[in-house]
């Protein structure tokens, strides 16, 4: 495996980039001198490193929806709603999915037929096709800092024609943007291809420029457990770190159990920065993603969601917020909808900014067991690497170590079953291959016990249904009984 966890030279990356550039024909536009020149050109306010940092030090939590349409004045239009009606602190761009599997001809009919038709009919915005001259414009006519959010397995065109147009943050990585999102793509390549992009975002750091990068936290979306979570989280982080990538937002998805996730947004950070401390000058900041499974059809019991996850986030102290809308269970939102999402949320994340969660013994206990079982992974996929992260990410895959419920990936051993303990706080039902110590194994087996007992039936797959659907009958837990 040529793979390694090592910062890349210029020069690589100069030579895979001319071959990166040639993609599609807008990726001739970028020259990173005058790309680095447009950033120091930009105001304060349009940095997203720099709104995280304030943040950060004034413990609040930002709001940040989900958009993108098709055309360049349409998405303008709607991202200046969801700022001005929407009060959204930062903003989004959601690329549209061709672009996302790097089909740009493709996305290219989509503009055309978007024109003909007056509506969008991409889901999301094809921005290597609008090129640098189409993202400046989107970044001129906002007053927040953009980024750039998608799910692309590689995202190197996509990152080099964004960053040189003027957005300041960018999601996803070579874990968290394959294995929920593609079938056959391998983990070595996707690791590699964003090796490239956390060196693009290396150079510009270089230069005075600081670019925020994100794994995506939330990963499948549905039942993960925290330790899972914050461990590809942790990984990516540190691979970004290592390609001198500065400004990184570590993320994680409600699982809906007020004190579990309250304890996985501190223990992510407690980690992370543990884990970081051996890179220079790295800001760390956290982000808290509002329920990501399935929603409600009804926008009433969709308004309960969205409160609860805004709840969760304020007293949890997460840097900011990914926001929901009442029209998740249908599709891409309305930009009214997508603002109501935002003003719920951000109502009550006002009303809370001043309460905090109280340390009791429980919330200890539960932060302690989230930092065992992740340290337990992680211990494994470093031994597997010889102490090359890279590498042990590839072997721990294979072998189980590393383990994402319900993911599409064939690289994925996907033998892991999470349910719901009697508080709703997701445990391993069966941890597969995870390198768990007796302790964590038993702790988790008492907890879901505790649930069977309640509910007079053994813990068994029967629960892991029962819990994916809960939510859309209106409940977190899936008993039985209700
Ligand atoms: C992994 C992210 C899934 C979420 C939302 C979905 C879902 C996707 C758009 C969008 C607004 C878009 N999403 N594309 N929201 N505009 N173009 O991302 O609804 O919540």
């Amino acid at each position: 495996m040529k793979l390694k966890n090592k910062k890349w030279s210029l020069d690589k990356f100069m030579q895979i980039r001319e071959e990166v550039l040639k993609q599609w024909d807008t990726g001739a536009e970028v020259d990173l001198e005058d790309a680095i020149e447009y950033h120091k050109s930009l105001p304060e306010q349009k940095d997203m490193s720099k709104k995280l940092i304030e943040a950060k030090e004034e413990k609040i939590t930002l709001t940040q929806p989900r958009a993108g349409v098709a055309l360049i004045d349409e998405h303008v239009e709607l991202l200046k709603f969801l700022k001005e009606e929407g009060q959204a602190d930062l903003l989004p761009t959601t690329i549209d999915s061709y672009t996302r599997q790097n089909k740009y001809q493709e996305a290219e009919e989509g503009i055309k037929q978007s024109k003909t038709e007056e509506r969008s009919m991409l889901n999301g915005f094809p921005a290597v096709n609008h090129g640098i001259k189409g993202c400046r414009k989107v970044i001129e006519s906002l007053d927040a800092p953009v980024q750039v959010r998608h799910g692309t397995p590689d995202a190197r065109l996509l990152a080099e024609i964004t960053l040189a147009g003027g957005f300041t943050s960018y999601e996803g990585g070579g874990i968290s943007y394959n294995i929920p999102y593609a079938k056959d793509v391998s983990i070595e390549k996707t690791i590699y291809d964003w090796q490239y992009v956390d060196r693009l975002i290396g150079y510009y750091e270089e230069k005075g420029i600081s670019i925020n990068r994100e794994p995506f936290g939330p990963l499948t979306g549905t039942l993960v457990p925290p330790s899972i979570s914050h461990s590809v989280a942790i990984i990516e982080g540190l691979l970004a770190a290592e390609q001198g990538v500065k400004n990184i937002t570590l993320g994680y998805g409600q699982c809906g159990n007020l004190t579990q996730d309250v304890a996985a947004i501190q223990t992510l950070e407690e980690l992370a920065e543990e884990y970081l401390s051996e890179y220079d000058d790295i800001v760390l900041t956290t982000v808290f993603h509002q329920w990501m499974g399935g929603f409600p059809q009804d926008e009433s019991q969709a308004f309960g969601v969205i409160s609860w996850g805004g709840a969760t986030a304020a007293l949890a102290q997460a840097t900011k917020v990914i926001v929901k809308t009442p029209h998740e269970a249908l599709g891409v939102p309305t930009k009214e909808a997508n603002a109501q999402g935002l003003k719920t949320t951000k109502q009550v994340v006002n009303m809370l900014k001043d309460q905090h969660f109280m340390p009791n013994g429980v919330l200890e206990k539960e932060k302690e067991m989230i930092k065992k079982e992740t340290k337990e992974i992680l211990n494994r996929v470093f031994e597997l690497g010889k102490g090359d992260l890279a590498k042990g990410t590839v072997r721990a895959f294979e072998a189980g170590v590393l383990d994402i419920p319900f993911a599409p990936s064939k690289y994925n051993a996907g033998n892991l079953l999470p349910a719901r303990d009697n508080n709703g706080a997701v445990r391993y039902l069966n941890h597969g291959n995870l390198p768990f110590s007796e302790e964590v194994i038993n702790f988790n087996k008492e907890k879901l016990e505790e649930r069977g007992k309640d509910e007079e039936r053994d813990p068994s797959f029967q629960m892991v249904i029962d819990d994916i659907y809960a939510i859309g009958k209106g409940m977190l837990v899936g008993k039985p009984r209700t």
